[in-house]
């Protein structure tokens, strides 16, 4: 742990592709956090000694107690990454500014995810689409998915035409961008999606699984990425 903190609190729950983004952050990062979990059959996340850490009623939160006994609390995920990152900056998941073409690309696919495809099917949003408006939620999400697989797909192509072949989403190193995806990929396993229609995705995960923070980080109950 840097000296600056005594302990990193957690809150997180099992399925929540957003707080896998920062499990398998820290597990790559070997760095301690206290975990806490917010079980969303009980509705924990909407009470009101939850909503007094996160007003917005989501999980991921991290709360920091400092070695000067302060606290505070980081919510939304790119937040508590950025957190992650500067203060625990090895291995470096975000490329350096002296290569700014793949630090731009890591940004772009970790941002097509957080932006455009888990906001738009996320539990809260389906759970609207079902119970108010009539719809189903969940061939909902599996559109959302497959539109922004596609994409992701596409973008990772033209990286790989701009800069060559690579393991990873972009190159041979680790990145946000394989952060954000391991979990998505899990996300659109749930509501049924075949993984194999995106062979670069399907490739990059698999590479992605072979290490043990996606194991361990991933989505819990759902650890098989490949059905
Ligand atoms: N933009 C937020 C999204 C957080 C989010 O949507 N979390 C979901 C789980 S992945 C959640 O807590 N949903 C609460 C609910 O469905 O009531 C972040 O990146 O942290």
């Amino acid at each position: 742990m840097a000296a600056k903190f005594k302990a990193l609190h957690l809150y997180t729950a099992p399925l929540s592709g957003c707080s896998a983004r920062i499990r398998i952050t820290a597990h790559l990062k070997s760095i301690p956090l206290t975990y806490h979990t917010i079980d969303f059959s009980k509705a924990e996340q909407s009470s009101a000694a939850y909503l007094s850490i996160n007003p917005n009623g989501s999980v991921p939160s991290l709360t920091v107690e400092t070695s000067s006994n302060e606290r505070f609390t980081i919510t939304q995920s790119p937040a508590i990454l950025d957190f992650l990152s500067t203060h625990f900056p090895n291995p470096p998941l975000i490329p350096d500014k002296e290569r700014p073409r793949e630090r731009a690309r890591v940004m772009e696919l970790a941002s097509l995810v957080a932006c455009d495809i888990q906001p738009p099917q996320s539990s809260r949003i389906r759970k609207k689409i079902d119970q108010d408006f009539g719809g189903d939620g969940e061939m909902w999400a599996r559109w959302v998915y497959e539109r922004g697989f596609g994409v992701y797909e596409n973008f990772v192509v033209r990286g790989r035409k701009e800069m060559g072949n690579g393991r990873y989403s972009v190159g041979n190193e680790i990145s946000l961008a394989d952060v954000f995806l391991v979990p998505a990929i899990q996300g659109g396993l749930r509501v049924g999606l075949d993984v194999g229609k995106w062979p670069i995705l399907q490739g990059i995960v698999d590479e992605c699984w072979r290490l043990e923070a996606f194991r361990k980080g991933g989505l819990g109950r759902h650890g098989k990425l490949v059905p």
